[in-house]
């Protein structure tokens, strides 16, 4: 019965596993946000399945949304219990030690203290320095970086500063629509004397320029979480590599994709670009709160109006590899905003 009236009023499909996994998370915590982060379900679809507890006297929204009476003989009934995160102490569960980059991740941390703060336009978030130089880390150890040409696609995250620090890469080239952080990153590469760096400016909705196609052994990127944006992103940086047997990175998140957007986004991996998915990572990436909240959807939705006061938005990290037959994407793309949005995402 919640079933079928969340199925009326959500776009978004819907599962008694959605639900479960949403009132799991309220007897764990009565904070929206955390809600959202524990469920993993997309944030629209969190908010709906609220609604429609509350309507049917299960849930009771005060400064905090928590179960009724009814609701807690109602989850007792279905057997459902708490939810943790339980993740790992040591490396907040990304399974890559730091130990080794600690000296990086100091410098990096010094570095981007004045870094342009994100941008609402741009759907801009940037991950916690820990994640930046995590994925140094990670690339490294799946041999990605060392004597490697990488190609980052967008670099809110200033990932590149990190691959800089690093001193791994053979060769870098970065893509960003915004000019603040393709400033940004030129000064920081003149103040440390990294000569192996190349900054663009570049609208992704626009193929790359011609040389940089076929050029690469590695790249990185952090899309919009459309299947649109996701398609254009990974499609260009798979036609950026060099072959066969080369790697990609992206996050892909929970907070904005249900599951039957991941099979998509899996189904074009797999079937258009013929990529094979080597690693899913789960909430390697943490997003700092972005500052903009009240300005976002996820805010009209939101049953409680109190900003978030720790991390919510992570995004799992997938590396592919290309083999015999992989292919790209290279057409300009004519979207406006379709790019950002879809009736799954809520963080513009
Ligand atoms: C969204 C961040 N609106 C939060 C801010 N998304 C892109 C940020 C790039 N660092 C995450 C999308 C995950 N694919």
């Amino acid at each position: 019965m919640i079933l079928e009236k969340v199925r009326e009023i959500s776009e978004i499909p819907v599962y008694e596993r959605s639900i479960e996994n949403v009132l799991s998370a309220i007897l764990t915590t009565g904070d929206f946000w955390k809600i959202v982060d524990l469920s993993e379900e997309p944030l629209p679809l969190v908010a709906d399945i609220i609604r429609v507890l509350e309507e049917e006297g299960l849930v009771k929204i005060t400064d905090k949304i928590e179960l009724t009476e009814k609701g807690l003989k109602y989850v007792k009934n279905l057997g459902i219990g708490k939810r943790e995160l339980n993740e790992c102490e040591f490396c907040e569960g990304r399974g890559i030690s730091l130990k080794n980059y600690e000296d990086l991740l100091k410098k990096f941390k010094e570095i981007v203290k004045n870094r342009p703060m994100p941008k609402h336009e741009y759907d801009q978030g940037f991950v916690t320095p820990e994640c930046t130089v995590a994925r140094i880390a990670l690339m490294n150890s799946r041999g990605d970086l060392f004597n490697k040409d990488v190609l980052v696609l967008g670099d809110d995250d200033l990932t590149s500063i990190a691959l800089m620090l690093s001193k791994l890469p053979r060769r870098i080239v970065t893509v960003d629509i915004d000019e603040r952080l393709i400033n940004f990153i030129k000064e920081v590469a003149e103040e440390i004397g990294y000569k192996n760096i190349e900054v663009i400016t570049l609208d992704l909705r626009k193929p790359l320029p011609e040389e940089y196609k076929k050029s690469f052994d590695t790249f990185i990127t952090d899309p919009p979480e459309t299947v649109f944006a996701i398609k254009t992103f990974i499609g260009r940086g798979i036609s950026s590599l060099k072959g066969e047997r080369k790697a990609g990175y992206f996050g892909i998140t929970r907070r904005e994709s249900s599951l039957d957007k991941w099979r998509e986004i899996e189904r074009v991996l797999i079937n258009d670009f013929n990529v094979v998915i080597t690693d899913i990572i789960r909430n390697f990436n943490h997003y700092v709160n972005w500052g903009y909240e009240e300005e976002t959807r996820a805010w009209k939705l939101a049953p409680i109006k109190k900003k978030p006061e720790d991390i919510w938005y992570k995004s799992y990290m997938f590396r592919i590899e290309t083999l015999k037959d992989s292919k790209g994407f290279d057409e300009e793309v004519k979207v406006g905003d379709e790019l950002y949005n879809d009736a799954e995402s809520s963080t513009t």
